[in-house]
Parts: C-alpha cells; structure tokens; sequence
C-alpha cells in the first residue's frame, strides 16, 4: 500500500511514470526527506506556452454580457473604460508613451502617505526563492522623487539600480475623492463590498521591471483593474488548479509562475506542480486603456512591461459570495479542529494546563491570530450582506441573490451557534446585538417571502 502510494506521488511529482528503482532508495533514505528529494530527479526543462486567449468585450457590451463572465467565474478585458476619465487627462505625460506625468502626480498629491513596497531587481523581477518586498511608507513626494531618479539613471544607462520601488495597494480614496480620478465603470456596479466598507478601491504606480507575486484576491473577491497608462502582463490560473502552486508538503505558494534561467531549477525543485500550472495558465498581456476582470480564486502575478499606472477595484456580490463564505468556513472549520486537537482531552482547561511546551505555544498563538483574522473577515462578510439587506427593498434583489444571503446567513449563523473560538459562545458576542437583530428581521421577510 505504501509503496503504491509512492509510486503514484512519485508520478504526479514527476509525470514520468512510477521508477521503483529511484522510490526504494528515496524510501529507505526517510518519507518526508524523500519527498521533498523527488523532483530533485525531473528534468528542469521549461515547458513551452501554449496559452488559451482571454474574451475581449467592446465598452459598448450590454451588462448582461459581462454578467456572464461573473456568473461563470471567467476572466475577460474590456477595452476603452478609462477614455473620459480625469486620470487619463491628467496623469498620462504628453507624449503617452513616456508613462505616467509623475511630476503631475506629485504636485497634486505629494503630500500624502502611500504604501511602496521595494524589492531588490532580482525579486523584482519575479524570481525564486528570494526574501519578499518589503512595504515601506513614502509621501508621494518622496516616490515621484524616487520615479525621477530611477529614470535619469537609466537615461545615462548606468548599471542597473538594485532597488525597485512599486507603489501599490494605495487606497487613494482614503484621502480625496476618487471622482477626481476616475469613475467606477458600470460594469462593476454590483460592488457590495466598497458599498458597505469602502476601502477596497487602490492606484498602482511602478515603472517597467516591477511586479506583484503570485496571490488570489483576498476572500475570494474579484478584482478589475484598469491600465490609464502602461502595459502589464498577468498569469491566470483558474482554481481547479491552486493545489499545483503548492510545495510537495502543501504549505507554502510559489512567489511566481516563472523565474529567471539561474532561478528555473530551484523554483521548480521547489514548487514542482508549476510545470503543469504553466500549462493551464493565461497570459495576457494588458495595455493602456484596457481593463482586466480578475475573477474568483484565480491565481495570478501580474509584471509591469512598462511604467504603469493602473486603478483597481476588489468587489464581491451575489455571484461571488457563496465562494467568499464557502473557503472561510472551511478555514474557520479547519482552526478550530486544530485548537481542538492541541486541547487533547484537557476539555475547558486553562490554557496553561494544555499548552505543554515552546513549541506548542508557539504554534496555539499563531491558531489564535489566524483565527482572529478568520473572525474578522467573517464579521467583514456579515457587514457586507447586511448592508445590502439594510439599503434595499428585499424585493429588488434577484432571487438568486436572495437565495445566497439567506444560505450564508443561516450557515454563519449555525456556525457561530456552536462554535467555540476562544471559548466565546453566543453568537450574540461574535456579531453584536443589533446587528444580529436587524439582520434576523430582514431574513425573517426573505423566509416570508418564500424564496
Ligand atoms: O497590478 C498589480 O501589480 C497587481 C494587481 C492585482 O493583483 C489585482 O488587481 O488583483
């Protein structure tokens, strides 16, 4: 049984057929040590690209087009959303091809802080098993400086700077209205999520080397995101695929789907699935004007071919909803089975009795965080739906709308019923009061309603 179960993960890892003769001396070596030693054997070779070519829909598509696209979990690009917005005036340099106005930019809103995430060229650049960008906080000022520096290196073509800087994730509305930018395409109406919190609304600026690594979009939600200026590329892998962007022990995500000659080996030594995910992969490649829908679960990096600087949205509604919940639930689940176990039998025991060593503590702190983490994405999720339920007339909702919120509803609300994090028990205490009892009433309406 054993060696049958070997030999099957060998040729998964390896897709070249079970060897027994290479499985025996791996066994004998150690299980964990030879699994990680087994795609040390494959061949490193790059498989070619072979993309499939993403939908490209006019401005002028009806919504239900596009509606399709959501309902369906599929990627597209829409040309032409960003022609009358101010940022397309304002921001791009006179002669387009320059990029962002960057001296615009500053004289407009330097004074403000945003977070620029630096990254050595290397990493930079997508590669391997190098340390992460780290995020630092700059006042636009500082990074137009910064942007104005970098490019009168290059112009004297000096050796390349070790640093990149990539302004990212600035969630400019924070600070001024986004109407003086741009405006939310009426594709993306149905954004419950900057209805209810608005915060999930950012700016991208780097120039052409800069990348963001491999990650979905947090809690399941789908993301647009429009180039005013510059081009990108982005790998897309649709969900049914995430297991291969794991390492051989299912722990930690690749950085990225590709990486330099010198990087190949290691990356793909270390995260062997890549190989077949390259094969399932879109590439697509981004440019001004056009705006990329990130579906659900899709896991993509996106690199920056050009200066760029592109808007962005994460949105969620009720044709993503059920995804949002459905992998919260089962994180929720999972910690607390894990609380559970390092409980053992000491049952509602002080921690202290059951936390037997450095390591075991150390290991119930980081359950805690994710669980208060998981805690605050799950109260996020409940904001969102009731906010929605608080702001229309129920009947306008579409029934299949309707079918979703009341089904997260009553599963958040049995979950919490018995559940036992950090022995909080009611779910009155998880949620609050009030808005327990505004969003019962309203689901006591859908219930009547007879949906
Ligand atoms: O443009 C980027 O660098 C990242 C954008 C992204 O990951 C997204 O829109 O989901």
């Amino acid at each position: 049984m054993l060696v049958s179960t070997l030999q099957h993960v060998y040729s998964i890892l390896t897709e070249s057929g079970s060897r027994l003769d290479k499985l025996a001396e791996l066994y004998f070596d150690g299980r964990i040590d030879a699994l990680a030693q087994l795609p040390l054997l494959t061949p490193t070779a790059t498989e070619p690209l072979n993309p499939p070519a993403l939908d490209v829909l006019q401005q002028s598509a009806d919504y239900e087009t596009f509606v399709e696209y959501m309902r369906d979990n599929k990627p597209c690009i829409i040309k032409d959303l960003t022609k009358s917005w101010p940022a397309t005036s304002n921001f791009v340099s006179e002669c387009a091809t320059e990029g962002p106005d960057m001296a615009f930019v500053g004289s407009q809103h330097g004074h403000l802080v945003a977070p620029v995430y630096v990254t050595t060229k290397r990493d930079g650049n997508c590669f391997g098993a190098l340390p992460r960008p780290h995020e630092i906080e700059q006042t636009v000022s500082e990074y137009c400086d910064w942007w104005a520096l970098h490019h009168e290196i290059a112009l004297e073509e000096q050796p390349d700077p070790v640093d990149l800087h990539y302004l990212k994730d600035w969630n400019f509305s924070a600070s001024f209205p986004a109407d003086n930018i741009y405006s939310c395409p009426s594709f993306f109406r149905e954004d419950w999520l900057n209805e209810a919190v608005g915060s999930y609304r950012f700016l991208y600026c780097g120039p052409a080397g800069t990348s963001t690594r491999l990650h979905a979009d947090v809690l399941q939600s789908y993301s647009w995101s429009a180039n005013v200026v510059g081009t990108k590329r982005w790998y897309l892998l649709p969900p049914q695929y995430t297991y291969l962007l794991y390492d051989v022990f299912g722990q930690r995500l690749a950085p990225h789907f590709h990486s330099d000659t010198e990087l190949e080996f290691e990356l793909l030594n270390m995260f062997p699935g890549l190989k077949e995910a390259r094969k399932h992969a879109y590439c697509v490649v981004q440019r001004t004007g056009e705006t990329i829908f990130v579906p659900s679960g899709w896991h993509h990096t996106v690199e920056n071919l050009e200066d760029t600087l592109s808007i962005n949205h994460n949105w969620l509604n009720g044709f993503n909803l059920t995804y949002a919940w459905a992998k919260l639930k089962t994180e929720l689940v999972l910690l607390q089975a894990q609380m559970k176990s390092e409980r053992g039998d000491c049952g509602d025991a002080p921690k202290d009795e059951w936390v037997k060593d450095e390591g075991a503590a150390a290991s119930v702190r980081r359950a805690e965080q994710d669980t208060l983490a998981a805690v605050g994405d799950l109260l996020l999720l409940y904001k969102v739906v009731a906010h929605q339920l608080e702001k229309k007339d129920i009947r306008l909702l579409r029934r299949r709308d309707l079918i979703t919120i009341e089904t997260m509803l009553t599963g958040v609300h049995e979950f919490v019923e018995d559940g036992d994090l950090f022995g909080v028990r009611s779910r009155t205490e998880y949620i609050g009061a009030e808005l327990l009892e505004k969003v019962q009433g309203r689901l006591f309406i859908i219930r009547e309603l007879g949906i």
